[in-house]
């Protein structure tokens, strides 16, 4: 009866017990030791110290004395790096295209999305935020297929113009749209996780994987999706990027604890803080938390922390809110990028040349499929109203059809801006002037 005691409440059944002793010996659903010290505590961690880092890869890309270099092979480790590069560059022309008013954009976190996303398998369910593109581009989500939905032309298949830019979607690649209010995907994450242990073909095999940032862990639904995966446990992995901001609120101001890992152990969840610009120790990480998610089928938690060094998005301008300076460090220090083309010229995995040629590769590409994509029109304008619910359409939306459709007869063959914005569409929108 007594076996989940400690040292010191053991003892105290040696000697006559007290009603009052025994009662609390006997806790309810608990494993609680007994303890007389009224002592409080504000940490996870035994020694009071916050949650430890987990890294391989020093600041100049060399594996730090002790750490594990997880298994990659030499191809792996180009594709890493490739995929990383592409960000960056892919970020300075649909910035560039925002300036002029086409789309608005969001800026990625190479290492901790592409390291994580080689840890995957292809096929678990991906739920993101809006900065996890890098998961997509891993996964073979071509870049004509990124310009479209960023465009919101008639190869945006998924979402067929009608999403925010970056709101990708892919069932093709697993990865479930974006949706704007922060933190719904976590407790829809669990609700995944969970249809994944209910289904035979994929039970032990897929997991669901949700991003977030550490501003949308302060939603109520975070709690939520944690609670969930934990008392109806799933193969949910939790992967939060802690970049310092959500927009211009540091984190500082978003929590006093010790960042969001804190959090997992209150919940019983299995859990590791990482260098979010370590993509070797992001790789080892999400590798080892994935293993643990879909053999024990239970959630795992990875905080990984890193420094959003873009703006917010297109439409912020974060020196309004922090110095010019702290960027231009952060940029150098640790540099996630840099780190990992160290470690491969290391391995004599990578060159000077191969760099040059790499970075001119990837801006024709973006460019092309850029170019392609401005010059094909948008879905028919009819597809606005289409299968936004399932069923039959809803009163409100055929409300909204058939007022389109008067306005349509009215301006749009006289007034000159509906004029052009109908040619913009498949078939001009002829379907509701007939
Ligand atoms: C429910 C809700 N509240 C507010 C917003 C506005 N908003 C969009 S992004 C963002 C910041 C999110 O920060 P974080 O989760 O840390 O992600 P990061 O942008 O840093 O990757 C906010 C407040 C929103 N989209 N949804
Ligand atoms: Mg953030």
């Amino acid at each position: 009866m007594f076996r989940h005691l400690g040292r010191r409440a053991a003892s105290c059944t040696a000697r006559k017990r007290t009603y009052s002793e025994f009662k609390h010996g006997n806790l309810p659903h608990s494993h609680s030791p007994i303890t007389t010290d009224l002592e409080f505590f504000n940490s996870v961690r035994p020694d009071g110290q916050q949650i430890p880092t987990y890294r391989v890869l020093d600041s100049v890309g060399q594996p730090i004395d002790g750490s594990t270099v997880p298994e990659i092979d030499e191809s792996f480790a180009r594709k890493l790096y490739e995929t990383m590069m592409l960000l960056p560059t892919l970020d300075t022309l649909l910035y560039s295209v925002q300036r002029q008013g086409k789309i608005s954009f969001y800026h990625g976190e190479e290492a901790t999305v592409v390291g994580s996303a080689a840890a995957l398998s292809p096929t678990d369910e991906v739920l993101g935020q809006y900065r996890e593109m890098g998961v997509l581009l891993w996964r073979g989500f071509d870049l004509d297929s990124i310009m479209s939905q960023c465009l919101g032309n008639k190869e945006d298949k998924a979402t067929k113009g009608r999403q925010m830019p970056v709101h990708f979607g892919s069932p093709q690649h697993h990865f479930h749209t974006i949706s704007s209010p922060l933190a719904t995907q976590i407790p829809q994450a669990a609700g995944v996780g969970y249809a994944l242990k209910r289904d035979p073909e994929r039970r032990g095999k897929d997991c669901a994987v949700c991003y977030f940032g550490e501003g949308a862990a302060s939603e109520g639904d975070f709690h939520a999706g944690m609670l969930l995966a934990s008392t109806i446990p799933s193969p949910t992995l939790f992967i939060v990027r802690n970049n310092g901001f959500a927009i211009s609120t540091p984190s500082s101001e978003q929590y006093y604890g010790d960042g969001i890992a804190a959090r997992g152990p209150g919940y019983g969840i299995d859990t590791i803080r990482v260098d979010g610009n370590d993509i070797l120790a992001v790789l080892g990480a999400v590798r080892e938390a994935r293993r643990r998610c879909v053999q024990q089928g239970r959630a795992v938690l990875v905080e990984s922390m890193t420094y959003r060094v873009g703006h917010h998005s297109t439409s912020d301008d974060s020196f309004a809110y922090r110095a010019r300076q702290e960027v231009e460090d952060r940029k150098k220090v640790d540099n996630p990028v840099s780190r990992l083309r160290l470690f491969l010229e290391s391995r004599k995995w990578w060159s000077d040349d191969e760099e040059t040629e790499l970075k001119a590769r990837l801006k024709s590409e973006i460019l092309t499929a850029f170019k392609r994509a401005e010059n094909l029109s948008r879905w028919e304008l009819k597809e606005l109203f289409s299968d936004v619910y399932g069923g039959d359409e809803p009163w409100n939306l055929r409300e909204q059809r058939e007022e389109l459709g008067e306005l349509l007869k009215k301006y749009g063959t006289v007034w000159e801006p509906w004029k052009k914005e109908r040619e913009k569409f498949s078939g001009s929108g002829d379907e509701f002037l007939s």
